[in-house]
């Protein structure tokens, strides 16, 4: 009955939708669903964002200012601190941050705070959809007993769901609007419920039978991703020590048109998910008495390419018969991908951490990142054009597009190279990872 309520008002848009936490999820969610027509109402416990976004101003690269204003103005999108607003919603996304903590262990307590809120707030008729990141088993195990009441039954009160988030920051390719989007339900009324809801904005839906499966598929797809990293970073280590071009190799074998997929060898590995999602998939099997000992190992060699990649330079400089100890070394680019803006987990600040530890003189420059809080210390970006031939050598960590790295190669004395940014040059100067 409830459900069948719920889906009618999704069906007209009358239905009142709600986003909890305005990130880089949440905003382009919040922000599809205003544009197919519904009432949208984003929550977040930062006062800034919720003030930006009143003000029609957009903080998330991907999503366009000029599309928040035109919401904000027609009242299709609102943004508030107050989760009583719960009570008049019809569906609730929870886009939170599930980060580590240092021990490895999945950290649950912003998902906690938000389901406390909710718990508050549910109501007969309301649809939630968790959508962060985590283990199989959080939505059904933790999220449901702190909701789910006697008089407030999963699967016939209201609803429940699990649905991975695929944002891929920078994707200019792939967006919330066209990117497939899997849910998983409690209950076959909620999958059903969860399915009609993005089905009204997005251009893909694929139920699955459960919030656990929902759950173990972004694990899969991120720690497919994470090994595979790791083998090619092992594989870089090898080709080392044997002295074969890593870089040519993989270029050669994705020749190979079907059972091959490419990855490449780096510095290590950044950014919020992968190097982040598979521990949640290694603690949850670990409880159930299973070792995941690719996910584990993986982890491990994408640990040591820092070290690897200071190695590198230690060496180069030893060529030249200096040592790292006291040498200027100028790091390009502290993202931790190419063309984006973001830090987070980058292995640039592992790095220039080793850098230093190893009495190195450590500037950096990125076109993206003017500063850095480098261990607690702001770190100002130099301008590469004048610390570069000031220095003893540059280490390419990030590949950004938009530098021009002919120039870069005239003007640097020795370039490491952990990422074949100078793929198109030849010169003595350049030693490839
Ligand atoms: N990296 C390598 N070698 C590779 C690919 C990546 O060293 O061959 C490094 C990157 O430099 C970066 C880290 O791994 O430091 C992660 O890179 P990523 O390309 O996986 O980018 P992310 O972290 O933005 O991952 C996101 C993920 N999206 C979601 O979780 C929703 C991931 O699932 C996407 O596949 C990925 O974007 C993507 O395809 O770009």
């Amino acid at each position: 009955m409830l459900a069948e309520q719920l889906k009618k008002k999704l069906k007209d848009r009358t239905a009142e939708v709600g986003v909890i936490g305005l990130g880089y999820v949440g905003l382009p969610l919040a922000v599809e669903f205003a544009k197919a027509g519904f009432k949208v109402t984003g929550i977040d416990v930062q006062q800034s964002k919720v003030d930006q976004i009143n003000k029609g101003i957009s903080y998330i690269q991907d999503v366009p200012t000029s599309e928040v204003a035109e919401l904000v103005k027609s009242g299709h999108l609102k943004a508030t601190t107050d989760f009583a607003i719960v009570k008049k919603l019809d569906t609730l996304n929870i886009a939170v941050p599930t980060p580590l903590r240092k021990t490895k262990d999945p950290d649950m307590s912003f998902v906690v705070s938000a389901c406390q809120e909710v718990a508050k707030y549910a109501h007969p008729g309301l649809l939630v959809i968790l959508e962060s990141t985590t283990y199989p088993g959080t939505t059904s195990e933790l999220v449901l007993p702190m909701i789910e009441k006697p008089t407030l039954k999963v699967g016939k009160d209201f609803f429940l769901c699990f649905s991975p988030e695929r944002v891929d920051p920078g994707n200019p390719k792939f967006n919330t609007l066209n990117i497939p989007k899997v849910v998983g339900g409690i209950t076959p009324a909620c999958t059903e419920v969860g399915a009609t809801f993005y089905s009204q904005a997005l251009q893909t839906v694929v139920p699955v039978s459960s919030t656990q499966v929902a759950e173990m598929v972004k694990l899969l797809e991120n720690t497919f991703r994470m090994i595979n990293i790791g083998l090619v970073n092992e594989l870089a280590m090898m080709c080392d020590r044997i002295n074969v071009n890593v870089w040519e190799v993989i270029e050669a074998a994705a020749t190979k048109p079907f059972g091959f997929m490419p990855f490449f060898p780096g510095p290590g590995l950044g950014g919020h998910c992968i190097p982040i999602d598979p521990f949640y998939l290694s603690w949850k099997t670990k409880q159930a008495g299973i070792e995941a000992r690719f996910i584990e190992l993986a982890g491990y060699i994408n640990g040591q390419m820092p070290h690897f990649a200071v190695d590198k330079v230690q060496h180069a400089l030893n060529e030249k018969s200096k040592s790292l100890k006291g040498s200027k070394v100028h790091v390009m680019g502290v993202a931790y991908k190419r063309d984006i803006d973001d830090v987070r987990e980058s292995p640039a600040l592992d790095i220039m951490h080793l850098l230093e530890k190893r009495g190195a003189k450590v500037t950096y420059s990125d076109p993206y990142i003017p500063a850095i809080n480098f261990e607690g210390v702001a770190k100002k970006a130099s301008n590469w054009k004048t610390a570069v031939p000031k220095s003893d050598c540059v280490l390419i960590v990030t590949d950004h597009t938009g530098v021009d790295y002919k120039a870069l190669l005239e003007a640097a004395p020795l370039i490491v190279d952990t990422r074949n940014a100078m793929k198109k040059f030849k010169s003595s100067k350049i030693v490839r990872l």
